[in-house]
């Protein structure tokens, strides 16, 4: 029987070890190993705050939270007791076959506390994509069991990312994702309301307007008695931070109320405060009848996912569903509970909603839109915690750089090679701090990023 190597201390491993060690037998997700195996990972051996350190003591500021998870800064002694005593009770059970455990059971009724009052069931998942997976599931579910089974469509948006299991790949709308997965039947994607990637001849609120009416467009086409859902995250994250216009998610909700489809608000990203209120739709104000979330839920702390599941459909599902067939082991896991409550707690004890809503946000939504006077940069938005600028090779006429160019790519390594971790999304530079971020900080990611800017400059014209 093969056994487990005996190997150095882990402690004593050099950085160049760890890469080694990588290189061989770690396949990372979204990579390209060749390019990867070139370049060698990025060691990241521990974070603190605000801040990351990779495995020589560089202190970076994390920008991203993580991957917008990190909501309530690292070094959070309670999440990490909250766990720790959740694991000396129970570790894990299950919540099938007639069993449930108090963190599954609490942490139900505190998110049902503070979301819409539609709102007063929860089912829980591993993750996002698990968590989109369910609700294709209800979704089908509830149109059949009200005995509208042709009601299969779900309008989902052109470079949407909802996650990367087969179900969640099909919503997303990402075409490279979609060439390497097998996908569902039944999602057709409509465009998404991105004014500065449009020709911008219409005004930011036609533009929004004349998006929304996609969607009424799809529905007259495939016929409003085929469609079942629309899918869309409040804020487009992954896509680069796309934030549509104010005249975009009314007219969507108007458009799912008129034709009875189901609206289904992902909140992945902009749950538990992104925006500065516990969901993008209380920020936009819709009334979704889903709401997926993950990551913040625990501040990332430990993977946990789940939905919100409205009166509209839990109603339907309980009463006339029977057995539904599905879950996970993990579903409602209870050292993930368990960090989540204490998270929530965090949340509002340290009014970090009100945080971003008011103090941070508009504080460093100002300093970001100061990088707007850069030659390289054609426009900065923020919401909330949650903002882009956009690279450009010129302003007046505004052009873009190539694609193949890689200028997004090379400008987010002058970034974390200068300290601060953004990402790049194509040409695109996003940013999601950490809601404790403080107005220093604020100021040296801002810095930092200008400095990024100027030796991506620097680059292109030597
Ligand atoms: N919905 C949204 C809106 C997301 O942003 C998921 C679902 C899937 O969640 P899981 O937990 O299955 O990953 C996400 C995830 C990026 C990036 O590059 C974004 C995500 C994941 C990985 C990378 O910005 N978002």
């Amino acid at each position: 029987m093969a056994a487990i190597e005996d190997r150095t201390d882990p402690v004593a491993r050099t950085r160049e070890d760890w890469q080694e060690l990588d290189r061989e037998h770690h396949l990372h997700p979204f990579t390209d190993h060749k390019d990867l195996h070139r370049k060698r990972s990025r060691i990241i051996a521990r974070a603190e705050g605000c801040y990351i350190f990779d495995a020589d003591g560089n202190r970076i500021l994390d920008g991203m939270s993580g991957l917008w998870c990190v909501n309530a800064g690292y070094g959070r002694e309670e999440l990490v007791e909250a766990a720790a005593a959740q694991m000396r009770e129970l570790p894990y059970y299950n919540n099938f076959f007639q069993c449930a455990h108090p963190p599954a059971i609490e942490l139900a009724s505190m998110l049902t506390d503070v979301s819409q009052p539609q709102f007063n069931h929860v089912f829980f998942a591993g993750s996002g994509s698990e968590s989109n997976d369910t609700i294709v599931r209800m979704v089908r579910r509830y149109w059949d069991l009200l005995e509208q089974p042709e009601r299969r469509i779900i309008i989902s948006r052109k470079n949407a990312y909802h996650g990367s299991t087969v179900a969640a790949a099909t919503l997303g709308g990402m075409t490279p994702m979609h060439e390497q997965t097998v996908r569902l039947p039944d999602v057709v994607h409509v465009d998404q309301p991105y004014w500065f990637g449009s020709d911008r001849t219409l005004s930011p609120d036609a533009f929004g307007l004349a998006m929304a009416r996609r969607v009424e467009e799809v529905i007259r086409d495939v016929g409003a008695d085929k469609v079942a859902a629309f899918i869309g995250e409040p804020v487009q994250g992954a896509g680069g931070v796309i934030i549509p216009p104010d005249t975009y998610w009314p007219e969507v909700q108007r458009i799912c109320d008129e034709y009875g489809i189901l609206l289904i608000s992902d909140e992945v990203i902009t749950g538990f405060g992104r925006l500065g209120e516990w969901f993008g739709a209380d920020y936009y104000g819709t009334r979704p009848d889903f709401m997926p979330f993950a990551k913040g839920v625990t501040s990332g702390y430990l993977p946990l996912g789940g939905v919100f599941v409205s009166d509209r459909v839990a109603d339907v599902l309980i009463e006339r569903g029977g057995e539904f067939y599905h879950g996970y082991t993990y579903s409602g896991h209870p050292a993930a509970c368990a960090v989540a409550i204490a998270n929530l707690r965090i949340l509002q004890r340290e009014k970090l909603l009100e945080r971003v809503r008011d103090d941070i946000g508009p504080y460093l939504q100002a300093r970001w839109a100061t990088l707007a006077d850069h030659p390289l940069v054609g426009e900065t938005r923020m919401v909330g915690l949650m903002g882009a600028l956009e690279l450009v090779k010129t302003k007046e006429p505004m052009e873009r750089f190539p694609a193949k160019q890689g200028v997004g790519v090379q400008c987010r390594d002058h970034l974390v090679n200068n300290g601060v971790v953004l990402r790049a999304v194509g040409d695109t530079i996003i940013c999601a701090p950490p809601f404790t971020l403080t107005h220093a900080e604020a100021d040296e990611l801002v810095e930092k990023a200008r400095l990024g800017l100027d030796l991506t400059l620097r680059d292109l014209e030597g």
